[in-house]
């Protein structure tokens, strides 16, 4: 039985998916330039025109986008089709101008579907498998990615979202789920939690499809373990579409990106030059396919490393390593994308200042954040009470911005480490980035 969705794409020969690659690059650039006024005004102030790129050897030509970009145009301004074609957004958390808004038309989604299926079927999929998804539905892209991908390839779909951890268990023992789609985290928590109910000779899973957050071998190798399953990485982002825009096959060795919908280059971070495969650096993509929302040269802010090498599933789509590591300051705690900026915002906006330090840890396989603030010397608690009613305010204006719980302690002024004048903001204990095994 082929472990390839689709077989004749996912095993393509190299020079057949650089040429298919270039055709689609041309197709695309011609179709931001005439529908994307960003696009075609970034375009002329670098003096191009979209008969300059003629393939992937001239991609470099174009401009980066960034974060700040998707902001500037928000919500509307990077719209490829009219808004009357699209027919979903998704969206990433926060509240603040880092929000994200993604358009789909249904062309769009089918594409993402696709490549999600791919990764259920890399991981083992097929019609006869009960699918369990209990990534977040709503505006997060896991739920309704891995949703779509599971109902393209034919399994039954268990639209569990998360949560709920007594209900997941009764569905996945009644329904014998075979295919379990969550975040690492929630993985390791379910496991447990199934050893603690001694219910584990009800489960049938075999396979896992985690993503959505940095996890580590050792990780993977505890979850394999608790739940007797393989369990398969799989990546990606909203902007670039949501889940499935590289995913593992059975071999372990990185993620295989779907080349024929995006182009992956690594460069680096400070100077924006393009890097050779094997080195590491900041992913960026291409969309060469989605039409709604088409980002070209978009830069994840994702370290990583890109590999070539022949791999023994047969895929021929390039691999990248699990992320590395970041090159900005976010954080994805609890599934969330988490900016100290936007703690920041916060604090200020209550009257304090930007004297904080965020203690983020996993403890029981949950991630764990807290804030210490200093108060200001100007206006400090009157008495406990008072102290504990300020940090009650923090905490529910935290949970609006960021959408999950921040445990807030107030201290007195210059009591936070300070290293060379300033201070510490975030202290990671997870761990989480290990070395890239690509390739190795
Ligand atoms: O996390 C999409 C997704 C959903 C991927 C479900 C996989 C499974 P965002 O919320 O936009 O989208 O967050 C994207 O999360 O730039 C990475 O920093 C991080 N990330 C995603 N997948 C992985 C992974 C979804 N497998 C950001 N390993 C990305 C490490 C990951 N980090």
């Amino acid at each position: 039985m082929s472990n390839y969705f689709n077989p004749e794409i996912e095993t393509m020969p190299v020079e057949d998916i650089k040429k298919l690659q270039s055709r689609r690059l041309v197709e695309q650039v011609k179709h931001v330039y005439d529908n994307v006024e960003f696009y075609r005004n970034k375009m002329d102030e670098a003096g191009l025109k979209p008969e300059d790129i003629h393939g992937i050897e001239d991609l470099h030509k174009l401009p980066f986008i960034n974060k700040d970009d998707l902001r500037d145009q928000y919500p509307y301004g990077l719209l490829g089709v009219p808004l009357s074609d699209c027919v979903r957004i998704q969206s990433t958390s926060g509240t603040t101008g880092r929000r994200v808004v993604a358009f789909y038309t249904q062309d769009d989604i089918n594409i993402w579907d696709t490549c999600c299926a791919r990764a259920i079927v890399a991981a083992g999929g097929t019609k006869d498998d009960v699918v369990h998804v209990c990534y977040g539905y709503g505006l997060f892209t896991g739920g309704p990615g891995l949703n779509g991908g599971s109902h393209m390839v034919g399994s039954l779909t268990l639209p569990m979202s998360s949560g709920n951890t007594d209900r997941q268990i009764q569905f996945m023992t009644d329904l014998g789920s075979t295919i379990l789609c969550c975040t690492p985290s929630y993985a390791a928590f379910l496991g447990e939690s199934i050893k603690e109910k001694g219910v584990k000779n009800q489960i049938k899973l075999k396979a896992g499809i985690f993503g959505a957050e940095a996890w580590t071998e050792e990780m993977r190798h505890n979850i394999e373990e608790s739940l007797g399953i393989k369990a398969y990485d799989i990546y990606g982002l909203t902007e670039i579409s949501g889940p499935g825009v590289s995913f593992e096959c059975s071999e372990q060795r990185g993620m295989h990106i779907n080349e024929d919908h995006f182009i992956a280059e690594i460069i680096d971070p400070n100077t924006g030059e393009v890097l050779p495969e094997g080195e590491k650096g900041e992913l960026v993509f291409t969309c060469i396919t989605k039409k709604a929302f088409p980002l070209l040269r978009y830069r994840t802010r994702d370290i990583c490393v890109l590999s070539r090498k022949k791999c023994s599933c047969g895929r021929t789509h390039i691999r990248m390593s699990k992320p590395l590591g970041r090159s900005d300051d976010m954080m994805v705690v609890k599934g969330v994308n988490v900016f100290p900026s936007q703690i920041e915002t916060v604090l200020l906006n209550n009257g304090y200042e930007a004297n904080y330090q965020l203690v983020v840890d996993r403890i029981n396989n949950s991630d764990t954040i807290s804030c210490d603030v200093e108060w200001t010397p100007e206006n400090p608690p009157a008495d406990e009470a008072d102290k504990a009613g300020r940090e009650r305010k923090l905490v529910s204006s935290l949970k609006s911005m960021l959408g999950i719980g921040v445990e807030v302690h107030l201290v007195e002024p210059k009591t936070i480490p300070r290293s060379e004048g300033k201070a510490v903001r975030v202290i990671d204990k997870r761990n989480l980035f290990e070395d890239s095994k690509i390739g190795k």
